[in-house]
């Protein structure tokens, strides 16, 4: 990958969003939305139409026109390129499809270790995953440097999961039973899995993300003791041999953020895993949050999506009392998981808004 390609990107004009990622100071909260590129928005739909979903995944240009959309409408402080984090199991040989009214189903889920051997041991992922880099290098010139640009993974666990179960599911259990009765086999996909990980973020970075976001959105189905098995020293290497990869390819460093969805009682643990930011559901309190996790990391998180179903004025309390909670520095705001599709548009408005209102007031006195 052409490193200098970096120096052709247009300047960056707002670095609010990775000023509180490094854990500088800044003026004011700044925020963005896990799914701001979705189906809330009347334009994505449109663009969208009936093309395949993961067709538009592949398309350079939709996926940059699509991330473009939310912030000509909002002042968020951050994009996320839209992609999916599906596209890593199908770069691993395994076909998955979009079905409506469903969700993403592979056809042919994992069903024993026989299935991980046909999966390829190594993935080029410049081959594979090029589709994306391209997207994320298109993006940073057309954002002219607006606001940075997010890259992001689905983590092992969760891409395991999605494997073994064809799909969402309540309950995890067939992927599951797999930690229980295969914990060797469990082990090698998900090693596998990291190892695919990481060169997809670094190459990422290389195409232009200035931040990295990992996906765990399954932890919650993992107990404190299964998450420490299979999910975290896999989240912990990622972190590790991304950053030294790109020191390696004399590429700067970049944030990373760990989301991983339900795993409160590792909190501790994830504050200190090897991230910069620590993505929180909203069921964590926020004060408890910065309790457990000291000054030395930045929180982002965490507003219950549904809170955006709240009137306009209830949505400003709610974020008052957020930013409260969380205090005024090391502190990025976004909802506690993606905004559904069914929501109205202006609330997400009013959401951003009074985060930038409330937090100005507060981050002047500290
Ligand atoms: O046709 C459509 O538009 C389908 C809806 C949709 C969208 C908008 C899917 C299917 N994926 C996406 C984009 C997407 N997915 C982004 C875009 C960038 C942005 O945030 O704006 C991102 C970051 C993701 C990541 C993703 N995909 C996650 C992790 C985040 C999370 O929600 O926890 C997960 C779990 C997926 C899988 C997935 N893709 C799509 C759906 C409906 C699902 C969930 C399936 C399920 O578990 O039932």
């Amino acid at each position: 990958m052409d490193k200098n390609k970096h120096e052709e990107f247009p300047r960056l004009l707002n670095d609010t969003f990775l000023r509180a990622a490094r854990g500088e100071k800044t003026e004011y909260t700044p925020v963005w939305c896990m799914r701001q590129a979705g189906r809330y928005l009347q334009e994505f739909r449109q663009t969208r139409g009936d093309q395949d979903f993961f067709a538009t995944c592949r398309s350079p240009e939709t996926c940059c026109e699509l991330t473009l959309q939310p912030l000509r409408r909002f002042p968020l402080d951050a994009a996320i390129i839209f992609s999916d984090i599906l596209v890593i199991p199908q770069a691993l040989g395994m076909e998955v499809v979009m079905v409506a009214g469903k969700g993403p189903t592979f056809p042919e889920p994992l069903k024993n270790m026989e299935d991980v051997q046909k999966l390829r041991k190594t993935v080029d992922v410049a081959a594979e995953l090029g589709y994306v880099f391209t997207a994320i290098t298109l993006t940073r010139h057309k954002l002219q440097g607006k606001v940075p640009l997010i890259g992001f993974s689905g983590a092992p666990w969760t891409l395991m999961s999605y494997m073994i179960e064809g799909g969402g599911s309540n309950t995890m259990s067939k992927a599951k039973s797999w930690l229980y009765q295969h914990p060797e086999a469990s082990h090698s996909l998900l090693k596998l899995l990291t190892n695919v990980i990481v060169d997809y973020l670094v190459g990422q970075v290389h195409a232009g993300a200035q931040a990295l976001q990992l996906f765990e959105s399954h932890a919650g189905h993992l107990g404190s003791e299964q998450f420490a098995e299979f999910a975290l020293p896999y989240i912990q290497s990622i972190a590790k041999r991304v950053k030294s990869q790109l020191k390696e390819d004399g590429q700067h460093p970049v944030p990373m953020i760990v989301f991983a969805k339900g795993a409160h009682y590792a909190l501790e643990d994830l504050a200190q895993s090897g991230y910069e930011v620590v993505g929180l559901d909203w069921t964590i309190n926020p004060q408890d949050a910065r309790q457990r996790t000291g000054k030395l990391i930045t929180l982002q998180g965490n507003l219950d999506p549904c809170a955006l179903y709240a009137s306009k004025e209830k949505i400003g309390e709610l974020v008052k009392k957020m930013l409260q909670g969380f205090g005024c520095q090391r502190y990025i705001a976004n909802l506690g998981h993606g905004i559904y599709p069914d929501m109205n548009p202006e609330h997400l408005g009013a959401f951003v808004d009074a985060v930038h209102k409330h937090s100005r007031y507060f981050n002047e006195s500290c």
